[in-house]
């Protein structure tokens, strides 16, 4: 099977509402997808960068030129490599993990669609269902983040994730432990915070919260460790884990005792794969984060969250959450039980609306063998 071409495009897409972190709040959300063509078949990945460098360094204008110039260019014309090959091969670029990602994807869903299975078996899913819960940005006045709760716990989502920001903390995590009582509470303070703030990780450790996600700084996992180390409440790392060894060296130093697994983040499935592995043999739950992806992301995401390790409910809710309409039909919906159904069709499993793509896209290419000589 060779690569024939490999298109890219830059999505644009109203979120149905605005969604705010420590780092900034986005009406639209942005992704570079990318459609691999290899005889006859098409597999598609979505790089969910963002505008700015906010969450990591990489953005929609970074992405696009490290795929188009480093990334797609050794791949055209060529026999198809295993998704692992193509892991490997680019090691050698540094970092622009999003990117990576994004192409690594595509070559996951053609692998898939090749032998004929579900992404998630290929990946060695196990589950047919997965948990998910919901990531809550920061809302203007408490009782409007009360409301909105409320509504996605009468919907049956499992788990509620708020974003926290210095000033908007405990007095939300109270307000929301009062309401509704025992919901698996969880938050998430995107590196807004450090050691001095103490007296807040205290007050927060007393709201028996699932964890606390990404205190302080991604790189500081010194720092995480001396948190750990005076909380009960387990912390999870989201931005400091960028690899596996960054695993391995949080795990060694005890400065988390939960990992969020974003395989955007990590540079694609097979480092997702390799750090479930780890946690799994260290006896560490790891839970599957996301970045807001279209129905096209969010379908990877699915398929490693069917893993076994994956024990937390998934950052992963249905597409009205997102979108008034997702890019794929049917859009990802919530079961009854709180729980999201995992593809059993080969590859991604999900239906692409061209026409959508389409509609959403601001700037495409398309890359060629023949392109890439002339
Ligand atoms: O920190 O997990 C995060 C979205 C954008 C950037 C960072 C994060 C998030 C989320 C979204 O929490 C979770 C989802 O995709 O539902
Ligand atoms: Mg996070």
């Amino acid at each position: 099977m060779t690569i024939d071409a490999i298109e890219l495009r830059e999505i644009e897409m109203k979120y149905r509402a605005p969604f705010e972190t420590s780092f900034g709040r986005d009406d639209t959300k942005v992704c570079v997808l990318v459609r691999v063509q290899a005889d006859g078949l098409e597999g598609w990945g979505e790089a969910p960068v963002m505008r700015a460098p906010l969450y990591n360094e990489e953005t929609t204008d970074t992405a696009w030129p490290i795929l188009e110039h480093f990334l797609i260019p050794p791949l055209l014309g060529r026999p198809l490599p295993t998704p692992q090959a193509f892991a490997q091969q680019v090691t050698h670029v540094r970092r622009h993990h999003m990117a990576k990602a994004g192409l690594e994807a595509a070559l996951w869903d053609l692998a898939a669609q090749q032998q004929r299975v579900p992404l998630a078996k290929l990946l060695g899913g196990t589950r047919t269902a997965v948990q998910v819960g919901v990531s809550q940005g920061i809302e203007s006045t408490i009782d409007e983040l009360e409301a909105r709760v409320e509504g996605y716990l009468a919907q049956g989502y499992r788990r509620i994730k708020i974003k926290i920001k210095p000033g908007w903390d405990v007095a939300p995590a109270r307000r929301l432990r009062e309401r509704f009582g025992d919901i698996l509470l969880q938050v998430d303070a995107n590196s807004a915070y450090t050691l001095s703030d103490m007296p807040t990780f205290k007050a927060l450790d007393d709201f028996n919260l699932l964890l606390i996600e990404q205190p302080l700084q991604e790189d500081d996992i010194l720092d995480h460790a001396r948190l750990q180390s005076r909380l009960r409440t387990p912390l999870c790392l989201d931005e400091s884990i960028v690899h596996e060894r960054a695993a391995r060296a949080a795990l060694e130093l005890q400065a988390c005792r939960v990992i969020n697994i974003k395989q955007a983040r990590v540079g694609g499935l097979a480092a997702a794969v390799a750090i479930h592995d780890l946690c799994r043999t260290q006896s560490i739950p790891v839970w599957c984060g996301g970045m807001l992806e279209t129905g096209i992301g969010r379908a990877a995401n699915l398929a490693l969250c069917s893993l076994p390790n994956f024990t937390l409910p998934a950052d992963l809710s249905a597409s009205d959450r997102y979108f008034q309409e997702d890019l794929i039909d049917p859009p990802v919906v919530l079961n009854g039980d709180g729980t999201v159904t995992v593809p059993t069709t080969p590859g991604l499993g999900v239906t692409i609306v061209p026409e959508r793509v389409e509609r959403y896209a601001v700037r495409t290419a398309r890359f060629t063998a023949a392109s890439a000589r002339g």
